[in-house]
């Protein structure tokens, strides 16, 4: 995606009269390592704007969950007291419901549709809609599809889950999501779901390759089970209050820096997520195949069925996603 900087910025920020305006470390959280694609992307997102404001504009990236879960982040930007945080769609239904949609069971039909879903208007629309929670959506990230892994037993089919506590995100539709299953499903913050796994509080999670690999959560559980049941894409955003405060200037240079953030996520998460699938086999992880994926998708149909019950904009919302080809 093309973003347009107006020539008088342009010629503004080589004449470096930018740097007259005040300076700004922009603080922002992930709950990933250094070395992740999503706090890469947002380290190259900081070059580039220190490059092109001579330093004036920076960012320092509270990584590895220094600031805590990402429910806690939201709320920190929300207030202002935290300018930006990237955090996964999961946890962003409680503040845009519409969003909801793409927290679905079997929602996309693969990772190219949300691509192109978030890169059109629907995405577009859902970040704007953001403002009235006071945050300013800036982009997505890729985040691949999730699977269930458990230190039980494989799960081949939804009555594998029986009587198995799995953590889910902050966000009621995924309680929904694995109880349509048989599961037992409970919101964890991801800042305490290492311990969780290790104290029996939870028996599994469900998380994409890279996830698993780099929280070490493999040494507990170690039977991964490819439904592929969620394509949550994530986001970053930024304090709407803070936002407010910034000049036109500045907010159009963090929205350049934004969408080619987005371009260089994507083509880490690519290489990240093959490697880290090789990775997870190196350390011996027991990767099952799903043969059938049909009895999943049977199983979670009332939770897209109970989204779309909830009125005629989350009707529109899927119907608009099913039509992008
Ligand atoms: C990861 C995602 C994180 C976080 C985590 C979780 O895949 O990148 O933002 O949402 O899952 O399950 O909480």
């Amino acid at each position: 995606m093309k973003t347009f900087i107006a020539p008088a910025i342009i010629a503004a920020m080589v004449l470096g009269t930018v740097s007259s305006v005040s300076a700004m470390e922009i603080k922002s959280s992930d709950v990933h390592p250094m070395g992740y694609p999503t706090t890469e992307g947002i380290k190259y997102m900081g070059e580039k704007l220190s490059d092109w404001t001579n330093g004036r504009l920076s960012i320092k990236i509270f990584h590895s969950m220094q600031l805590g879960g990402e429910k806690e982040a939201l709320e920190q930007v929300q207030i202002g007291a935290l300018e930006m945080t990237r955090v996964s769609v999961g946890v962003v239904g409680p503040i845009v419901k519409e969003f909801d949609a793409f927290n679905l069971p079997y929602f996309f039909r693969d990772v190219e549709h949300m691509h192109k879903v978030t890169a059109g208007e629907i995405g577009q629309d859902l970040l704007n809609r953001l403002e009235g929670g006071g945050l300013i959506g800036l982009g997505y990230m890729d985040a691949g599809s999730r699977s269930f892994y458990n230190k039980v037993r494989p799960i081949n089919k939804p009555a594998d889950l029986n009587g198995l506590k799995i953590r889910v995100m902050q966000n009621p539709v995924f309680v929904e999501l694995v109880n349509a299953l048989g599961g037992n499903g409970i919101q964890v913050s991801f800042s305490e779901l290492y311990t969780a796994l290790q104290t029996g509080v939870v028996d599994g999670a469900e998380n994409n390759p890279p996830t698993l690999y780099n929280h070490k959560h493999y040494e507990i559980a170690n039977h991964y089970s490819l439904t592929h049941h969620l394509i949550v894409p994530e986001i970053f955003v930024f304090s709407k209050k803070v936002w407010d405060t910034m000049s036109p200037l500045d907010q159009q240079l963090i929205r350049k820096a934004s969408a080619l953030t987005v371009e260089v996520v994507r083509d880490l998460w690519a290489k990240k997520e093959a490697g880290d699938f090789a990775n997870l086999k190196k350390v011996g992880v027991k990767i099952n195949e799903v043969a059938d994926k049909g009895p999943f998708i049977r199983a979670t149909q009332v939770v897209r069925d109970n989204f779309a019950k909830k009125g005629d904009n989350f009707k529109k919302v899927i119907s608009a996603v099913a039509a992008v080809k």
